[in-house]
C-alpha cells in the first residue's frame, strides 16, 4: 500500500485522571493533575491516537478540557465521521471549517497523521519530514517555595542529563532565583518563561535579565500584545520567544516581521495540529529563526506526537519534551520516554502510537469513554 485513501469511521473519546508526580506552578496557577481526553480515530481498520491539551481553565489559552470536549461533540467529531484522506495534510482545511478551538481540531488532526503512519507502516516522525532518531531535552521547572527548594530541583535534573533549564518566572520570583541558579551552576543552559506575567513598564526591571545570559525570555507579557512585544525586544538583549501570542503560521510570520520574537516554540495543540506546526517550521527554517517544540505536561500519546514533531531539521535548541518520569509515576505508554546521560530521548522509528499504548494503564485510569 503506497498512499492509502483513509476514511474516517470512528472516533472514541477516552477521558483519564491523572495525578502529576510534582505540583507544577506558573503565573497562572498551580496544576496536581491533568483531566485527560485521549481520541481514537479508526480508519479502515487501522487505529491513530490523539491528545487534547487544554488545562481546565482558561489559563493558557481561552480553550478547556470542558469547551473542548463540546467542540469535538457537536462539531468537530460529526464533521469528521466519514470523511476521507489520501494525505493527512489535508485534514488542516477540512477541520479549519472550525474556526479558534485549536487544541480541538489538534486532537483529531494529529491522530489521524498516527493512523495514516500506521496505515502506510511507517513512523509518525518520518511522514512528518523528521530526520533525526533522538532529540536534545530541556526541562521546564515550575515555580518553587524557595530558592534553596528550587536549586535541589534543578540539580537532580542535571544529574539526570538535562540539557537545558526553563524556570516559570512571575514577579516577586525572577532576577533572584535566576541568579542563584547562575552563581550555583555557572553557565547552564537557562531561559525563562513568564507566562504573560509582566507588562510593558516592567521593562527596565525585565533588563536586569540582560546580565544572566539567558538564552531567552518565553512570553514575557500579554499573550494578545505581539506590538508590545516588539517594543520591548528593542529594549532588551536576552532573545524575546513567544508561545502564546503564536497560534497560527500567519500570526508567527508577523511576529517574526514586527520583530516581536526571535525565537519561536511550536505547540502542536495551540496550533491546531501538526499541518500548522510544518508551516510554522518551514517558516522558520527559511528564515533561520531558532525553533523547539513546547510542551503542555503531556501523557505519553501527546509526548510522542512532539517527539515525532520535533525531529524535524529545523528545531534547533532542545524542547520541553521531556522524560514520561519527569511528569508521571506511570505513563500510559510503554516504553515511556527515557532521558539518555546525553540530554537526549528517542524518536519511536517504527509502529503507530497504538503500538506502544498500556492498555492496562489507560483502564485503570479511565474516568469515561464516548463513541461515535
Ligand atoms: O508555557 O510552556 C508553557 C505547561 C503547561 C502550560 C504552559 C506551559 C507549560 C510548560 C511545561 O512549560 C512544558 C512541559 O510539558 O514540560
Ligand atoms: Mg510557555
Amino acid at each position: 500500500m503506497t498512499r492509502p485513501e483513509l476514511t474516517v469511521e470512528r472516533v472514541e473519546l477516552l477521558r483519564l485522571a491523572m495525578p502529576l508526580r510534582l505540583p507544577f506552578r506558573t503565573s497562572f496557577g498551580t496544576q496536581t493533575h491533568r483531566d485527560v481526553v485521549l481520541a481514537r480515530v479508526q480508519c479502515d481498520g487501522v487505529e491513530g491516537w490523539g491528545e487534547l491539551v487544554a488545562g481546565e481553565g482558561p489559563w493558557y489559552s481561552e480553550e478547556t478540557v470542558g469547551s473542548a470536549l463540546v467542540v469535538l461533540r457537536e462539531h468537530l467529531i460529526p464533521h469528521v465521521i466519514g470523511a476521507s484522506f489520501s494525505h493527512p495534510t489535508q485534514l488542516a482545511g477540512y477541520l479549519a471549517r472550525i474556526r479558534g478551538n485549536p487544541m480541538a481540531r489538534a486532537t483529531i488532526e494529529t491522530a489521524c497523521w498516527d493512523a495514516w503512519a500506521a496505515a502506510r507502516g511507517e513512523s509518525l516522525a518520518h511522514v512528518l519530514g523528521g530526520v533525526r532518531e533522538r532529540v536534545v531535552t530541556g526541562v521546564s521547572v515550575g515555580i518553587q517555595d524557595s530558592v534553596p527548594e528550587l536549586l535541589d530541583l534543578i540539580e537532580g535534573y542535571l544529574d539526570q542529563g538535562y540539557a537545558r533549564i526553563k524556570v516559570k518566572i512571575e514577579p516577586g520570583w525572577d532576577i533572584q532565583p535566576l541568579t542563584a541558579i547562575r552563581e550555583r551552576f555557572g553557565e547552564v543552559s537557562l531561559m525563562a518563561d513568564a507566562n504573560s506575567a509582566y507588562r510593558l513598564k516592567d521593562a527596565s526591571w525585565l533588563q536586569q535579565l540582560d546580565g544572566l545570559h539567558l538564552t531567552m525570555v518565553e512570553q514575557p507579557l500579554a499573550h494578545d500584545d505581539v506590538a508590545e512585544h516588539a517594543l520591548l525586544a528593542r529594549q532588551m538583549k536576552t532573545p524575546i520567544c513567544l508561545d502564546e501570542s503564536l497560534r497560527s503560521a500567519a500570526l508567527t510570520r508577523h511576529a517574526l516581521d514586527i520583530g516581536a520574537c526571535q525565537v519561536v516554540n511550536v505547540k502542536v495543540g495551540r496550533l491546531g495540529g501538526h499541518s500548522e506546526s510544518r508551516a510554522v517550521h518551514r517558516l522558520c527554517a527559511e528564515r533561520g529563526v531558532p525553533l523547539w517544540c513546547g510542551g503542555m505536561l503531556e501523557t505519553g500519546v501527546g509526548r510522542l506526537h512532539n517527539l515525532a514533531i520535533a525531529s524535524l531539521p529545523g528545531f534547533t535548541l532542545p524542547g520541553d519534551t521531556s522524560a514520561s518520569e519527569r511528569y508521571w509515576e506511570r505513563d500510559i505508554i510503554d516504553p515511556p520516554v527515557t532521558l539518555e546521560a546525553d540530554g537526549t530521548v528517542a524518536v519511536p522509528t517504527a509502529g503507530g502510537i497504538a503500538t506502544r499504548l498500556d492498555r492496562e494503564r489507560l483502564d485503570a485510569l479511565a474516568v469515561g469513554r464516548e463513541s461515535f
